[in-house]
């Protein structure tokens, strides 16, 4: 207790409530996922729910997010303000409770429409509990409350500090992250303002701003009237759309349904889909109903309207899905969420209630629209023919055996123990560096398989044209679990797949298209968390015998302040020459893997014990997409300002 004063006044019946906060403490990760960047983050969007779940009761439609200087976060809304009054069988304020009992968030507001809530949705008290400090000032009856609490605990009752504007209601929370349990980790701008930009499309009437008052006061306001509709228009804004997109908005059964979808003249399927305003990255019976009223319904529509040629081969579900970006949104009052990551909707009457209302609507869309109807069927049946062309292919090369493991590649440098746990791939840039790392390696579990150049770049071709590529082959029947619908993480022979290239932008384009190939056919390897990215590093410091090693500019100049040697005589020389000396020390820049002998290559990059390798994650899938779109689809001038902004983009991906 921070002040003695109040120790008699919180005591007794406080006791379960410590309880359960201790419980968080002990425990963070059990309550919040983990305690790295994600927990972390994490904390900011469970505050934010409880303002977006205000927002779907209809009473805030504007929230603000504040990163203070000193690391602490403020969320405001205009909602009506947490309840203030004693709660008799507590004795207590119901802000008080809300703000320090598990899972009491709903509890006072028995008609509330609660369905928004992270992916554990574990209330505001978790934040507290796992706060250095929180302060929470409400507005209402005219008046403004305040409490301020202590790793959960309350320091003095709730105070009325002053008058409120009549009209002026709402909830300000302002809370600290606890250093002793969060270590070394700070908020990411673009992090919280991607989640916030993702909200404010799936909730249309809210408008959310987000500023980081640390450096620059960098600033977002994010509104979108349409909805959805403006969602798919962004995930689609480098694709090249083929009609009008289709909206479909309306509650069956008690659930709330938002869909948005459009065709583009592309060959990826791209379709995101919302529980609750989670991401359901598994899908579930959202998806399934959806999917099946889109075939169903395309397919009626085309035969009763005779588009489809005599003699053709038939429509499938997938012919309907090359080219499509859709969002789906549902409602749903108690989900049940299963799958690995609990990402999975489970519950069947969605199913139905999906189903039931694309059926209907999507019918009615399309005869008010033929023209659109026409277009997308054409686009299908151009779908269906190269999937047999694909097909066709692949029978072939599967009965010459190239894509399976039986018929492993001849550049492939294989590892010596085959339990695929303990073995890693490298795929390196070049033949030369793949020569250093076949001779660095421990090649009882070290594989190499070096890549010729580039790589095809698979968001502009079709399977067929992916089939007859060899570097795509090569890795294909090197990890020897298929590619695309019939992949299956299960049978890779390795446990990591690590993508090794050049510091530079032929290394960055390579590593991008690698990236692109297993995002959108080897997907599961980067959910499993079986790709990463090797980090090569750019400078070798000398000094006498010994030999330090720095991955960018600034861990360079702080070898160099270790060793007394001023880091301005370098910058000048070392962009003309790789090798630099000054004061008895060189550094070498490296160009390229190349450049690195195999003991080197091992002692930086390889060896398990001393290497950093960054692992790929799907963190948003949305926005992978988008990164993967915008630096290999068509469209020049997104890609040119993306790069200015993210020359590192990697690093985003992998929160
Ligand atoms: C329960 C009841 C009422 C408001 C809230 C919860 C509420 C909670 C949060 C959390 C963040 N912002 C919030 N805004 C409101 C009000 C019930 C009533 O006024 O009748």
């Amino acid at each position: 207790m921070p002040n003695d004063k109040n120790v008699n006044e919180y005591s007794g019946k406080d006791i379960h409530v410590l309880k359960g906060l201790e419980a968080v403490r002990k425990r963070p990760a059990m309550y919040i996922g983990d305690i790295g960047p994600r927990g972390f983050h994490h904390l900011v969007n469970e505050v934010v729910d409880n303002s977006i779940d205000e927002a779907l009761a209809g009473y805030a439609d504007y929230i603000s997010i504040v990163i203070n200087k000193d690391e602490s976060v403020m969320v405001e809304d205009n909602g009506r303000g947490i309840p203030v009054d004693m709660q008799p069988d507590e004795g207590r304020s119901a802000l008080e409770v809300v703000m320090t009992v598990l899972h009491a968030g709903g509890k006072f507001d028995k008609n509330s429409y609660k369905v928004s809530g992270g992916l554990h949705g574990v209330g505001v008290s978790v934040v507290n509990a796992l706060s250095e400090w929180l302060q929470v000032e409400v507005k209402r009856n005219g008046k403004v409350y305040f409490q301020e609490y202590r790793r959960g605990d309350p320091v003095k009752p709730v105070k009325e500090i002053g008058n409120a504007k009549k009209s002026g209601t709402g909830t300000k929370t302002t809370f600290m992250p606890d250093k002793e349990i969060f270590k070394n980790v700070k908020f990411k701008f673009d992090i919280l303002a991607e989640r916030m930009r993702e909200l404010a499309y799936l909730n249309k009437t809210i408008t959310i701003s987000i500023k980081d008052e640390r450096n620059g006061g960098e600033e977002a306001v994010y509104h979108f009237k349409g909805g959805l509709i403006e969602f798919v228009k962004y995930l689609d804004e480098t694709r090249e759309p083929i009609h009008k997109t289709v909206y479909i908005e309306g509650e069956k059964d008690g659930t709330p349904i938002e869909i948005a979808f459009q065709y583009s003249d592309t060959y990826n399927e791209n379709i995101f889909s919302y529980v609750n305003n989670i991401n359901t990255h598994e899908g579930g019976t959202h998806l399934v109903g959806f999917k099946t009223a889109l075939t169903r319904t395309f397919n009626n529509y085309a035969s009763k309207n005779n588009l489809v040629k005599e003699g053709k081969i038939n429509l499938t579900g997938d012919d309907f899905r090359e080219g499509l970006t859709a969002v789906i949104s549902v409602k749903v009052q108690e989900p049940q969420f299963e799958g690995q990551t609990k990402t999975k909707l489970g519950n069947s009457e969605t199913k139905s209630a999906v189903e039931t209302l694309v059926g209907e609507k999507l019918a009615e869309f399309l005869e008010e629209n033929p023209g659109v109807g026409k277009k997308i069927i054409d686009k299908c049946m151009r779908a269906a023919e190269a999937r047999e062309a694909a097909r066709k292919a692949r029978d072939l090369s599967r009965r010459k055996g190239a894509l399976d493991s039986m018929n492993l590649p001849g550049k492939l440098a294989d590892c010596s123990i085959n339990d695929p746990e303990h073995c890693e791939m490298y795929i390196v840039e070049g033949n030369s560096a793949g020569g250093s790392a076949k001779m660095g390696r421990d090649r009882r579990f070290q594989a190499i398989l070096p890549l010729r150049g580039k790589i095809l770049n698979v968001e502009k071709a079709n399977l067929h044209r992916i089939l007859e590529n060899a570097e795509i082959k090569n890795m294909i029947s090197a990890i020897g679990a298929g590619l695309g619908t019939d992949f299956d993480a299960s049978k890779s022979r390795y446990g990591k797949v690590i993508l090794m290239t050049d510091a530079d932008v032929d290394g960055s384009h390579i590593r991008t298209l690698l990236l692109t190939f297993f995002y959108r056919y080897m997907q599961e390897l980067i959910t499993q968390g079986k790709v990463y990215i090797a980090q090569p590093p750019l400078y070798k410091v000398k000094k006498g015998k010994e030999d330090f090693y720095a991955f960018d500019d600034s861990e360079r100049d702080e070898i160099l302040k270790r060793l007394k040697v001023s880091s301005k005589a370098v910058e000048v020389v070392s962009e003309e020459n790789s090798e630099t000396q000054t004061k008895g020390v060189t550094i070498s820049r490296y160009k390229g893997l190349g450049e690195m002998n195999p003991e080197q290559l091992w002692d930086t990059t390889m060896n398990p014990e001393t290497r950093t390798v960054l692992q790929v994650t799907l963190e948003s899938a949305a926005n992978a997409d988008k990164i993967f779109e915008i630096l290999m689809g068509d469209a020049v001038e997104p890609r040119r300002e993306f790069i200015e902004k993210n020359a590192k983009y990697v690093r985003n991906l992998d929160i």
